[in-house]
């Protein structure tokens, strides 16, 4: 989820010091996207040989690291390939021994770096362990170098060499999950193999002589090579598993027949890239720069390849190739070389101008990352792999006890009710300052799940601790793997939003919500009265990274509202019942934060007993006015605003004939959203005021990613 850079040299030479330095300072061009650890790989000293540099923490300790180890940096190299890589950790805390390049073994004959999350790594995991393959670390990462090996030895011992793209290919046949992905071998000196699946990444080309055509073909198999010669069962056998094994394994795993397949499946080397010939078909010079992130490629060519989902790039002998394992109807033969225009800043906050507005929009991938590998929709099962021993114990819970601050605080009120629904615990949610000050009695038959994207946050912190003396058992969900609070509570869920860097939380607080509804369901998974509402739930979650994409085209509407009817407003009230009520409190923090504008959440039924006083025509009223139970009274408590001359800006479902009728009397506007199920609602409702909230801010001109008076991550009381 962080950061990818290669740099290949092809008869253009460079020294090491010289290669080492590209590829530090690709790096440092990918450091504001955030990371807690970087390495790279480069050609050793020997003709086998690797040399891995790893540090945790900043690509200037890296820097440190390097010159620790004091590589001779003025051997050269007329041709090489290096890979390099920042990590922001998803299996495994930001440890030396976790941070990437991952090997194959300890003779580093395959490493690879890699961005994303590899879903099936455990069952990867333990077969590769019974081959009798020795993990070293925690990342799922390890298992794809582990893989790489594996398939290579028993392809060769079954008399197949096979080029390198073919091996990557059987690799990706055994790997689900998202992945941007880079490896280096000495089995292929100077060969680069950089593949992605819902991650991204870019191939930058340096060439002294003009390129021939501006694009790539893509290669496919050819139409007759489609089949393995030796058969599955005998593969299966060949591997030492016997037949029960290899049924459980392929139950853990779709595409888990890890077959060594023969050489005449596939394509050897006879196609060369028309890109890259020169007029007399002599080899040309050239450089390759891969990388995740444009940011890092820019400094060196603007001429860029962006890869597609399952293509796989193959550098070698100064030739980019890219392959595919099928042909699909309808699909791009080519993939292009363009221009890049933009400038250093515009690339690294893509099309937007600001982090925050960036992290808004990244929520259709990010919420559908929280749920990658965890929720099987066609079973409608969750598995979080890092509660599901506890999960006996906090069922046996005698209370349930959610600590946070600020946005995290609100993803708890946003879903307490479904946890106390589905788990019948009675649950308590705390503002961690609070409930330290209250000094709140606390038990051992207590569970108490902390949130907290940073990890770090102090008041949080200290509740922890509090907890842990008086021996309760802890939870945490958090964004940051390896931070203090992921450390140490006894068990947990990563949230995998990827870093957030504006300070305003927007894409954390759509993924705590889910991981914490993923939990409430995870709690309620032996409970056969819960099960249609749990069916209803899992489809319902399955939905939401669209349904968040849809609601995002309103951004148009909202940006007219905040540069008219609320522009120049002193005060904002926003109303909430049920569900929603979350929905308000976490839409007015936003407007206050942003755009310094006050604001104040309100439960609707709550306003009769005092709040009502403040409405008049001028005040500008938000009222969630979405479907659900309570959808009758959210109605009455919006005419009380209308009847006071109040005119509200309604938060509904699309084509809902109540707000239609009401708008031809009352005074009130609508912003239409996709319905959802009940307590999944507020994950939609909030897309438009984090919109509201930043578009106010844009307007006053003030700097969205560092309001004043706030920092990202709050470590003092
Ligand atoms: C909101 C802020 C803030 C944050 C808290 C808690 O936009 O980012 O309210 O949620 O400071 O931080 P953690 O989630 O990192 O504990
Ligand atoms: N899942 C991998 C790990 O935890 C890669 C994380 C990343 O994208 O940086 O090591």
């Amino acid at each position: 989820m962080c950061g990818i850079f290669g740099y290949c040299n092809y008869l253009v030479e460079r020294s090491r010091g010289e290669i080492i330095d590209t590829l530090v300072d690709g790096l440092q061009r990918l450091e504001y996207r955030g990371y807690d650890s970087t390495g790279i790989a480069i050609d050793g000293d020997e003709a086998d040989s690797t040399f891995i540099y790893k540090q945790i923490g900043k690509v200037s300790a890296l820097k440190e690291e390097i010159t620790k180890q004091n590589p001779n940096r003025d051997v050269t190299f007329v041709s090489h390939c290096g890979i390099a890589h920042t990590r922001w950790a998803t299996h495994g805390q930001p440890e030396q021994v976790n941070c990437h390049p991952q090997r194959s073994d300890p003779e580093d004959q395959f490493v690879v770096v890699h961005n994303g999350i590899i879903t099936n790594f455990r069952e990867l995991k333990t077969l590769l362990i019974n081959k009798g393959y020795k993990f070293e670390s925690d990342t799922d990462t390890e298992c794809i170098a582990k893989l790489y090996l594996h398939l290579y030895n028993t392809n060769l011992q079954n008399g197949h060499d096979l080029d390198f793209h073919e091996l990557t290919k059987l690799v990706l046949l055994e790997l689900e999950g998202s992945y941007g992905l880079l490896c280096k071998s000495c089995h292929y000196p100077n060969e680069v193999i950089a593949t992605r699946k819902g991650s991204p990444l870019l191939i930058g080309v340096k060439s002294e002589k003009k390129l021939k055509v501006d694009f790539v073909d893509v290669e496919f198999p050819e139409e007759n090579a489609g089949q393995p010669e030796i058969p599955l069962k005998s593969n299966n056998k060949s591997f030492g598993l016997g037949p029960k094994k290899a049924r459980e394994f392929e139950a853990g795993s779709q595409n888990a027949n890890l077959l060594p397949i023969a050489a005449n499946e596939f394509n050897l080397r006879h196609s060369q890239s028309r890109a890259f010939l020169s007029e007399d078909g002599s080899p040309t010079p050239v450089e390759f720069f891969v990388s995740s992130d444009a940011a890092s490629v820019v400094k060196h060519t603007k001429k860029v390849l962006f890869l597609e989902d399952d293509d796989l790039a193959h550098i070698y002998d100064g030739e980019l190739h890219i392959h595919r394992s099928r042909r699909e109807v309808g699909a791009s033969m080519t993939r292009s070389i363009q221009t890049l225009e933009m400038e250093l800043a515009q690339i690294m906050k893509g099309p937007y101008d600001h982090f925050m507005q960036k992290e808004i929009y990244e929520q259709p991938e990010s919420t559908f990352n929280t749920m990658r590998g965890r929720i099987d929709y066609e079973n409608n099962k969750v598995i979080l792999g890092g509660l599901k021993a506890w999960l006996p114990v906090i069922r046996r819970a005698r209370r349930l006890i959610m600590i946070a601050c600020g946005t995290s605080y609100h993803s708890c009120l946003a879903t307490r009710a479904i946890f106390e629904e589905l788990s019948d615990i009675p649950v308590s949610v705390e503002l961690a300052s609070d409930f330290l000050d209250r000094k709140c009695p606390v038990f051992r038959d207590d569970v108490c799940v902390f949130v907290s994207q940073s990890g770090e946050t102090a008041d949080t912190m200290l509740a922890l601790n509090y907890c842990l003396e008086r021996g309760a058992l802890t939870v945490g969900i958090v964004n940051s793997v390896g931070s203090s609070i992921s450390r140490v509570t006894h068990c947990g869920v990563h949230i995998n939003a990827g870093p957030e860097i504006g300070v305003a939380s927007t894409k954390a607080y759509t993924s705590q919500y889910i991981a914490l509804v993923m939990f409430a369901l995870s709690l309620s998974d032996d409970r056969v009265s819960k099960i249609d509402r749990r069916i209803e739930i899992i489809q319902g979650l399955k939905l939401i990274p669209g349904q968040i994409k849809q609601v995002l085209k309103l951004e148009p509407r909202i940006k007219k509202l905040c540069a008219t009817e609320l522009k120049d407003q002193k005060s904002l009230l926003l109303l909430g019942r049920g569900y929603q009520f979350a929905a308000a409190l976490e839409g007015a923090l936003k407007i206050k934060e942003i755009s310094y504008m006050h604001s104040e959440g309100v439960l609707a039924g709550e306003l009769k007993h005092g709040v009502l006083a403040l409405v008049d025509e001028n005040l500008p009223i938000i009222a969630f006015g979405t479907r659900d139970s309570l959808f009758p009274k959210v109605v009455s408590s919006i005419e009380q605003v209308t009847a006071r001359k109040g005119h509200p800006i309604i938060i509904c479902n699309e084509n809902d004939e109540v707000w239609a009728q009401k708008s031809k009397s009352i005074d009130l506007q609508t912003l239409e959203v996709p319905q959802t199920v009940d307590c999944l609602q507020g994950l939609i409702n909030i897309i438009p005021l984090q919109l509201m909230s930043y578009w106010l801010a844009v307007n006053k001109g003030i700097d969205v990613d560092f309001p004043r008076n706030l920092a990202k991550s709050v470590t003092v009381e």
